[in-house]
């Protein structure tokens, strides 16, 4: 567990102590809890109509960990014990009959040890098994800017989205999909983003993930999506990958899934890091207010440090360097005390607005385009503490979109209405028992009472005679709440209709946005997208599963498009756009990552390349001007241990080539030093490191001698400084012959990383 990490006034947070936030939703509430006191259970009434947690303490960043800490253990300076306390003498050998006779029966030790051990291993999650988790907080902004409403208790009764003062705390797991938990991370896919909010009225869970969209309208579609995209049933291959017959044979046969595919082929599906990526609750949700109207909402997070994806020979190469680069790289930062941060962000559509748009708001294909209701910011999430235990934590933490808290309600999305079966159905399989919500990950802050009391691993021991109701022996209890008194009341929407197995005419249009996705696209990422389809059908044998992706659905999305797909896969292109096509060049600016990169290096990871006779007073420059961004410098060399710098001084290689790769680095640095560069010059590992960064399109700077390494290198169409020219950048390398523009070189290189990847050098890249 990482301590607290400072606040921006350099404390420890402590806030909750010296300014307990209210608990109020507003003046509304508190006149109809006034209301109802006297009828209140006391603990109710104690806290003002309002829910209460479990330790009696208002909810705030800590509330989580502190409830947590009770059941944290740590056997350090202790005695090994059996798990029912006593102290074990030998835990080594087993107790035998004689010094080479067989092991007796008796050995509760070798027993106890032997049987956790076969039991040890739970079922992986069927899809999202393979994941990563931290701790945080939710807090309220100040004065959302809503549009039309003054304020969000206008809009729903959501008690911890109401004060800014008050910070609610989260785990969040981030997942790939497809892959078992083994799996490498950096695979193309779509990544989870589960957030559970531990709030004073119990536990919201945003089940959401990256992309906006879902591969499928209906849940019902969803075991055949994920049998058609798991490795394949008679030999298991391949693992965690898309590129494979029977999901394009699915895909292929299933028009709803083209918008997703566009973002499935895009870099979406290539996060950098996973604090480098969006989060979108998908569906239509409703907020409810106190007097129960609704409006209906799309969940958005949007990363304080950019979206940023890999490009793909890198996250080839990292899954062999690293598989668990994003995974590790999330413990990482955290542990080296950023504080991960997203904006909260809402579209909100009223009820008798829902029929303007030519899509349906209960259809996950589609996204509200932002160039149509703008995203509302309201409040701020932080990650910043790792789980001290994986399994623990991380695997047993169970998400389920059916844990809502009042203020949030359902739509009728038949893809959520399917979840809400599937979470619940899927944690019975993964921990055998109802009583998964009594792991302390999983446990509510709120105080919960009701007439559940067995199942398999109950750890509750509630008293009293009369588990059920109506009840004359307990007094009613625990009594059921109003509204008012914090009771959920799920929106009364009125329905009507016959039963019926089909789809709604307004799920019908499957083409206009993903085209609206590809029209948005810079030209550097339409050719990802054209790449990436090359790859994923390359990989397809048969080829009239590559002609029906071509025909059926790229060209219905774009011509050129379908037609650059064709020409790379074996495919006759199409002469003419598919009948399906709605020709229109629409754009939504927001959908674009290119727009996503804000001008910060925070936590990207900058490699410095050196050997004997670098120059270290232009290491320690370089290393504090970049720490002092937020940047994470590391010294590489041909090995581990010191190098000694030309004045003499040693200098400590954190990695080496052996141990480390460029694909592990946002960037590189080579100093000046005469010797360090003529020996980094010999060394192929070194020019490796320097080619491949230029190739991934990563920013390279070099100084001094270090400028002639990249001479060496004969990069493409980058012009070099001459002696004495000072500062050239181009293509995003930066470099200077003359040791007085040090400060000017390191201005040019945080920039060039802030841009996060140079896209104007690969020539293909620039085709329109
Ligand atoms: Fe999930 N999904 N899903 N899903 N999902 C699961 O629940 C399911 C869908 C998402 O970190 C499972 O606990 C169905 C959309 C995330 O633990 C399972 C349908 C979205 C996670 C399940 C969907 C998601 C899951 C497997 C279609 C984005 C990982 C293990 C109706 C909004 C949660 C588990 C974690 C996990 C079912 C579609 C996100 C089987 C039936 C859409 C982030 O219950």
């Amino acid at each position: 567990m990482t301590p607290n990490p400072p606040t921006d006034d350099g404390t420890e947070d402590e806030s909750f102590e010296e300014d307990p936030p209210s608990t109020a939703t507003g003046d509304d509430t508190a006149e109809a809890t006034d209301e109802t006191v006297e009828e209140s259970p006391d603990e109710t009434a104690a806290d003002g109509g309002q829910p209460g947690t479990s330790d009696g303490e208002v909810v705030d960043a800590k509330a989580k960990q502190r409830q947590l800490d009770e059941v944290r253990e740590d056997g350090s300076d202790e005695f090994l014990t059996s798990d029912h306390g006593v102290r074990i003498s030998e835990t080594d050998n087993s107790l035998k009959a004689g010094q080479r006779g067989p092991t007796i029966m008796e050995d509760f030790h070798f027993r106890e040890k032997m049987t956790q051990f076969d039991h040890e291993s739970i079922p992986e999650r069927v899809v999202h098994a393979r994941g990563t988790g931290a701790y945080g907080y939710f807090q309220p902004y100040e004065d959302p800017d809503l549009g039309e409403y003054d304020d969000i208790s206008e809009v729903t009764k959501a008690s911890f989205l109401q004060d800014p003062a008050q910070k609610t705390p989260v785990f969040t797991r981030f997942s790939t999909v497809v892959g078992s938990r083994g799996s490498a991370d950096t695979v193309r896919d779509v990544r989870g983003f589960a957030i559970k909010f531990y709030t004073e009225a119990g536990n919201w869970d945003l089940v959401g993930n990256n992309m906006p969209v879902f591969f499928i309208q209906d849940a019902m579609e969803f075991p055949d999506l994920v049998h058609a995209i798991k490795p394949e049933p008679d030999d298991a291959v391949p693992q965690a990958a898309s590129a494979h017959d029977t999901f394009w044979d699915f895909a292929s046969l299933k028009p709803e899934i083209t918008h997703m595919l566009m973002w499935l082929l895009s870099g979406r599906a290539l996060p950098r890091a996973y604090w480098m990526m969006q989060g979108f609750g998908v569906h239509t949700f409703r907020f409810v207010d106190d007097g129960g109207e609704s409006v209906f909402v799309k969940f958005h997070l949007d990363p304080k440090l950019g979206t940023n994806e890999l490009v793909w020979d890198e996250t080839q190469k990292i899954a062999g360097n690293n598989p668990d680069f994003n995974r590790e790289g999330l413990y990482d930062v955290i542990e080296a005390g950023h504080e991960l941060e997203w904006e909260v962000g809402v579209q909100l559509v009223e009820e008798d607005e829902a029929d303007q748009f030519d899509f349906d708001l209960l259809d996950p294909t589609k996204i509200i385009p932002e160039t149509e209701v703008p995203v509302r910011p309201i409040g701020t999430l932080v990650l910043n503490e790792t789980p001290d235990n994986f399994f623990a934590e991380t695997e047993q933490v169970a998400f389920h979109p059916g844990n809502v808290v009042p203020g949030i309600d359902f739509t009728n999305d038949p893809l959520l209405q399917g979840r809400l079966f599937s979470y619940q159905d899927t944690q019975l399989n993964r921990f055998n028992s109802a009583n998964w919500d009594e792991i302390p990950i999983n446990r509510p802050l709120a105080e919960r009472h009701n007439n559940q009391r067995a199942g398999f691993m109950r750890q509750e021991i509630n008293t009293g005679t009369a588990s059920y109701k109506p009840n004359s022996i307990g007094d009613d209890d625990p009594a059921e709440a109003s509204a008012a008194e914090g009771g959920y009341e799920h929106h009364a929407e009125k329905v009507d209709g016959r039963k019926i197995r089909n789809r709604s005419e307004s799920f019908e249009d499957h083409f206009s946005q993903a085209r609206l996705f590809w029209n948005s696209m810079t030209d550097h990422e339409k050719q990802h997208i054209v790449d990436a389809a090359h790859f994923e059908l390359g990989k397809v044998d048969r080829m009239q599963i590559r002609e029906r992706v071509v025909f059926d659905l790229f060209n219905n999305v774009d011509h050129e498009f379908a037609k650059r797909v064709a020409e790379g896969i074996g495919v006759e292109p199409p002469d003419t756009p598919g009948d399906e096509i709605d020709d229109h060049d629409r754009e939504d600016p927001s959908l674009s990552m290119a727009n996503r990169t804000p001008e910060t290096i925070e936590t990207r990871k900058v490699a410095v390349l050196l050997d004997d006779g670098v120059d270290a007073e232009q290491v320690e420059t370089i290393r504090t001007a970049l720490e002092d961004e937020g940047a994470r410098v590391t010294i590489v060399s041909k090995l581990l241990g010191d190098r000694t710098a030309a004045s003499g001084d040693p200098i400590e290689a954190d990695e080496a080539h052996a141990t480390t790769s460029s694909v592990l680095f946002d960037a590189a640095i080579i100093p000046g030093g005469r010797d360090s560069v003529d020996a980094l010059s010999e060394q192929g590992d070194a020019t490796h490191f320097v080619a491949e960064l230029f190739k991934h399109k990563k920013p390279i700077a070099a100084v001094g001698e270090g400028v002639d390494l990249l001479d060496g290198l004969d990069l493409p169409d980058v012009d070099l400084a001459d002696d004495g020219d000072g500062t050239v950048s181009a293509r995003g390398v930066v470099t200077t012959r003359d040791d007085s523009s040090l400060d000017s070189v390191l201005d040019a290189f945080v920039d060039a990383i802030a841009a996060h990847r140079h896209w104007d050098r690969d020539p293909k890249d620039v085709r329109a």
